[in-house]
């Protein structure tokens, strides 16, 4: 199966320890591309209409994407270890769905300082999007600690890598403060072979 990926990428990040989570990182060749929405560079597009990565192709030809949906599918692979059965399978869901918002809103930062010209930046549409990582973080922090120091799952590698990316791009805004319950949970999960050899390159 071909990935496309780059090292900086938490979508791409969540796919890559799935993989070593579950014993298949060596079914996967890796393609690193780069691009952004106005410059789609050497993305996939042919692949992924969309021009976003992480893209898979396992060996039909056939693409996934984006990384829920390859998440799902590299687990299935595997014999089902990250995606728990429903009832808790709505709340692995739900969390997982929480850290992909947080991401959304945090890469649609980064993009309005590095690709947006700087006349037509509007601070409050950033710090709007601050507000729903912002939120996010409460909410982990009061409602979901009993589950992230639950069973591995893929809500928790998802928030892993999410709470990893505002470390990476966001380091500034500090997001350990008021979340202590959120903080200790990250230190430990960092701490797991898939997170130390995924890490973004100057993180
Ligand atoms: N919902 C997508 C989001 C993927 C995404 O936004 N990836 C970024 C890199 S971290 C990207 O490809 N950006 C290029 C673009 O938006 O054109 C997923 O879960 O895979």
């Amino acid at each position: 199966m071909r990935l496309y990926h780059s090292p900086t990428t938490p979508f791409g990040r969540k796919v890559m320890v799935l993989l070593l989570e579950t014993g298949q990182i060596a079914d996967v060749e890796v393609s690193s591309v780069a691009g952004t929405p106005t410059d789609p560079g050497t993305m996939p597009v042919s692949e992924n209409p969309l021009g976003k990565i992480p893209a898979l192709v396992p060996d039909d030809g056939q693409a996934i994407y984006d990384s829920r949906v390859i998440c799902r599918y590299l687990d299935d692979r595997a014999g089902g270890r990250l995606y728990p059965a429903a009832p808790r399978l709505w709340r692995t869901l739900t969390l997982e769905a929480t850290a992909d918002g947080m991401l959304e809103a945090a890469i649609l930062m980064v993009y309005e300082a590095r690709v947006r010209p700087e006349e037509r930046r509007y601070d409050p549409w950033v710090e709007g999007q601050w507000a729903k990582v912002s939120r996010a973080l409460d909410a982990l922090e009061s409602r979901w600690l009993d589950h992230l120091n639950g069973p591995i799952d893929m809500g928790q590698v998802a928030i892993g890598c999410a709470l990893s990316y505002l470390d990476f791009r966001h380091g500034a805004r500090n997001w350990r403060a008021g979340h202590p319950g959120l903080a200790a949970w990250y230190e430990g999960f960092a701490q797991r072979d898939s997170m130390k050899s995924t890490e973004p390159p100057s993180a």
